[in-house]
């Protein structure tokens, strides 16, 4: 049985990749940081009672910015793979908190690096980095591919240009089997609910059931490859399957506008989106309903543009090539853009179905601040 450790297992991709693991037959190990409430949602489905005898899923507290206890915990599981994939990760975010993401996102890769060396793991621990596309911000050349030079746009992308190379050094200097994915944007029903395609889908499905008025957005225009989080959890793991350590783009090839993420999700509940114009320094209502399969009053104006989520600078470009892990990892996505937005739609209609059983028996129902 091989043993696992998933730093950030409470988050999106730690979630799927548990789940993928588990389903394998691996022993799980999770770091999870401590809150004041649960936040375990996303992996409740896959807890067993740490009383029970055999159990292959266990967590462990812990944070990146604390050495002494990743140390412990690497010693304590003797982890095979470990699957880095803890950050503070969102880009907007980090330009308010840029100290922070440079010790957890930059840092706290290098203290898990070091902690194999310190421990003498090197020749059996295999580590995987959550690197992202974020690297290369101001578009250099397209699509990108492994060979596209870096130019980062955000504190957050700074943090993980660092990790990014100080997993290509340890791997060289103490041939580690130390290896990054290059993932671009991936998306589910698990997604951050303030990362732009959860908020929009979620908005598109209250917005058809009546309980939300208005979707607030920042830039329309920039442009993303999204895929689906299952299908770049299998990546990861075949990312550490292979003979040599290497790094890997993931990326679906297509690229698609925040604006036509809004139009695709709105029109999976029978909503069409006609936006007013084009270019980012609009602001104030910019997206009226044409038609809806609901009770919805056709020409309102649903989606406004709120220049608060604008950003310092921005990644106006991705659009990934993934031709290396296609070839050598034989990695191919299950799913295109059209089915990712359906499953996410499906899954927050699903959720807010709830909602409006309370509202109509005459609950007052929570505005949610994204
Ligand atoms: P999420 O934000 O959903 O999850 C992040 C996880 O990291 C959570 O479990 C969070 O814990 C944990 N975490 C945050 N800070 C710390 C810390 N200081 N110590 C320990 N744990 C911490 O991210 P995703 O699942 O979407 O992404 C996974 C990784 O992949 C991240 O590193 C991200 O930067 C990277 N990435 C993501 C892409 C994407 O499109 N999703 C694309 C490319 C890279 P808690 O639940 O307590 O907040
Ligand atoms: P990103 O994802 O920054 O690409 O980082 P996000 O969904 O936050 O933004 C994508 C694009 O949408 C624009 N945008 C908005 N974004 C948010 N969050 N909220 C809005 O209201 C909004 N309106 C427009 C943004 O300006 C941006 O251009 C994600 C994270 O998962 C990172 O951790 C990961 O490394 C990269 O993807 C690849």
């Amino acid at each position: 049985m091989k043993t696992a450790l998933i730093t950030g297992i409470t988050g999106q991709d730690g979630a799927y990749l548990a789940e993928l693991l588990l389903s394998k037959g691996y022993m799980v190990h999770g770091l999870k940081r401590r809150s004041s409430m649960f936040n375990t949602d996303r992996i409740d489905h896959l807890y067993q009672d740490p009383h029970e005898k055999h159990i292959n899923m266990k967590l462990h507290y812990g944070d990146l910015t604390d050495s002494t206890n990743l140390i412990r915990i690497i010693q304590e599981t003797q982890p095979d793979e470990i699957y880095n994939l803890a950050a503070m990760s969102h880009v907007k975010v980090s330009f308010d908190t840029p100290e922070y993401t440079a010790n957890a996102d930059g840092l706290g890769t290098l203290r898990i690096l070091e902690a194999i060396r310190i421990l003498g793991l090197t020749e059996k621990t295999r580590i995987y980095q959550a690197s992202t596309s974020e690297l290369y911000g101001l578009v250099q050349a397209v699509p990108q591919s492994e060979t596209t030079p870096f130019y980062p746009r955000s504190p957050y992308a700074v943090a993980k240009l660092y990790a990014y190379w100080i997993t290509v050094n340890y791997r060289e200097a103490y041939n580690m089997f130390a290896c990054n994915g290059i993932l671009f944007n991936h998306e589910s029903p698990l997604r951050g609910e303030t990362f732009v395609t959860r908020k929009i889908t979620r908005a598109a499905a209250r917005i058809a059931m009546g309980l939300q008025q208005c979707l607030y957005l920042g830039n329309l225009d920039s442009r993303r490859d999204w895929g689906h989080a299952k299908d770049y959890v299998e990546a990861m793991w075949r990312i550490l399957q292979q003979d040599t350590p290497e790094d890997f783009v993931i990326a679906t090839g297509v690229t698609t506008t925040v604006r036509d993420f809004v139009k695709l999700s709105f029109a999976e509940v029978g909503m069409e989106i006609e936006f007013k114009g084009e270019g980012i320094e609009e602001k104030g209502y910019v997206a009226a309903c044409t038609n809806s399969e609901y009770q919805l009053e056709i020409g309102k104006e649903i989606v406004c543009v709120d220049a608060n989520y604008f950003r310092p600078t921005e990644v106006d470009l991705l659009i990934g090539d993934a031709t290396k892990s296609k070839e050598k990892l034989g990695w191919v996505p299950k799913y295109d853009l059209k089915t990712l937005v359906q499953d996410m739609m499906q899954a927050d209609v699903e959720l807010f179905r709830r909602d409006t059983y309370l509202k109509d028996g005459g609950h007052r129902i929570l505005n949610y601040h994204e």
